[in-house]
């Protein structure tokens, strides 16, 4: 079978909500995967940050086949041997009382949602129905109508209305407004924001800015609500990327790579203060905390630790970004990013736009995604050496001259 031929059934008998690169993928192992044509590709997207530990990692696909043969989902209707251990495991290695396990970003983000607007009514006092949450402009929380509510990009909210009430939108980045919209209103419950904005083209926003939005929050007794969904578990160099800063979140939402992307496993953690004013029955899931996704949680967490992922992000970032600024290309603009988490923004040239960069890329042997029509996201799975870094590297530097 050719990729042509699962393009088409994909196209067929597929919604059409995405506009794939046309490669076709078959298999995965480490930073590389490979097409049905057999060719081989370095993947710098990391199915957006989720494949941190590398495609198919042995020890954490071994804890999903060893869990799927004993037993996988009992719904939280009864205890299972494995919750527990995981939730142990995940608070003690992220500094939390206490842990929410779901399974995708966005159940995350409604989870963190929910938790603040309860400890507003229990806790902070705000009457009833009257809590406000502030969001960022250029937020990108997942697809639910809830988070498309707090959404500034038309695509990801047009035509989807009525939306949910009760957020704010200010500019991201920007202290001064934080901090004025904290001071107008007694209302507001907390302040939710991604360290680094992914979607927006990995907007990486002044030193300071996390800690400085922190003790605002601090000052008006607003909960600091931190979407670590992309930028989170080694991405950007640390464990979490508000780790730069010193920060601890009040409420922390963690997704993609707490599986390694081997399973959808995503995690809110908070306090007693904060996660006890949830009682049974006011909030659940299905397969939320269920046996496999336990078992890989903790397999997944045990990789980036043991491998030194963080340090890694770290080490190569640097050499990535410099590599990338020193390339002589009148289509790159800027390059930015933190750890392996990185982007180049790309000038169209003579109609040529960083779709066709992509295109090449992948000819050349190496998959990234356009985002916004101008940005390039490099996000490669932390366990790229320093030799293959320079490998792609050498990709990049020749797509970008057949441009020339
Ligand atoms: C898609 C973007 C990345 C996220 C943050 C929550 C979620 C995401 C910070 C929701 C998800 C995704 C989803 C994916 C594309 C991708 C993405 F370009 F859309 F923005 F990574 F940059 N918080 N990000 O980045 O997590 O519910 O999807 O598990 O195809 O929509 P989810």
């Amino acid at each position: 079978m050719t990729s042509q031929h699962f393009i088409d059934l994909e196209d067929k008998y597929g919604a059409h909500n995405y506009h794939p690169l046309p490669v076709v993928l078959d298999r995965g192992e480490g930073v590389y995967v490979w097409d049905v044509e057999g060719k081989r590709y370095f993947d710098f997207l990391s199915a957006y940050s989720a494949v941190n530990q590398g495609h198919c990692h042995p020890k954490i696909v071994g804890a999903l086949t060893e869990q799927a043969q004993k037993l996988t989902l009992t719904s939280r209707a009864f205890y299972n041997s494995t919750l527990g251990e995981y939730e142990k495991y995940v608070t003690e290695y992220f500094g939390y009382d206490k842990v929410l396990p779901m399974n995708t970003g966005a159940e995350g983000d409604e989870t963190a949602l929910k938790l603040c607007r309860k400890w507003a009514y229990k806790v902070k006092g705000i009457p009833e129905n009257q809590a406000k949450i502030i969001a960022c402009e250029g937020n990108f929380h997942g697809r639910t109508i809830t988070i498309i509510s707090m959404s500034t990009d038309p695509d990801a909210r047009n035509d989807f209305g009525p939306y949910t009430p009760g957020f704010t939108i200010i500019p991201y980045n920007d202290l001064e407004a934080l901090e004025k919209e904290l001071a107008s209103d007694p209302n507001i419950a907390g302040f939710l924001v991604e360290p680094i904005q992914g979607e927006a083209g990995v907007y990486v926003p002044d030193e300071g800015y996390l800690k400085k939005a922190y003790e605002l929050c601090k000052k008006y007794n607003v909960l600091f609500i931190a979407d670590e969904v992309q930028t989170g578990i080694g991405r950007t160099g640390k464990l979490l990327a508000c780790d730069h800063e010193e920060v601890r979140p009040d409420i922390l939402i963690l997704g993609k790579a707490l599986s390694g992307g081997v399973y959808p496993v995503s995690a809110v953690l908070a306090d007693d203060e904060i996660m006890l004013t949830i009682k049974p029955g006011e909030h659940g899931s299905t397969f939320g905390g269920n046996p496999i996704a336990a078992r890989v949680g903790i397999a997944a967490l045990e990789v980036i630790k043991n491998e030194k992922l963080a340090d890694n992000a770290a080490r190569l970032g640097e050499i990535f970004r410099s590599e990338m600024k020193a390339i002589q290309s009148d289509m790159i603009e800027l390059v930015r990013g933190k750890g392996l988490l990185n982007a180049v923004v790309v000038r169209p040239k003579g109609g040529k736009t960083a779709w066709d960069v992509c295109l090449t890329m992948k000819e050349n042997g190496l998959i990234a995604k356009p985002t916004h029509d101008h940005i390039i996201r490099f996000a490669p799975p932390l366990v790229i050496t320093e030799d293959q870094l320079y490998e792609a590297i050498e990709i990049i530097k020749k797509s970008f001259k057949e441009f020339e």
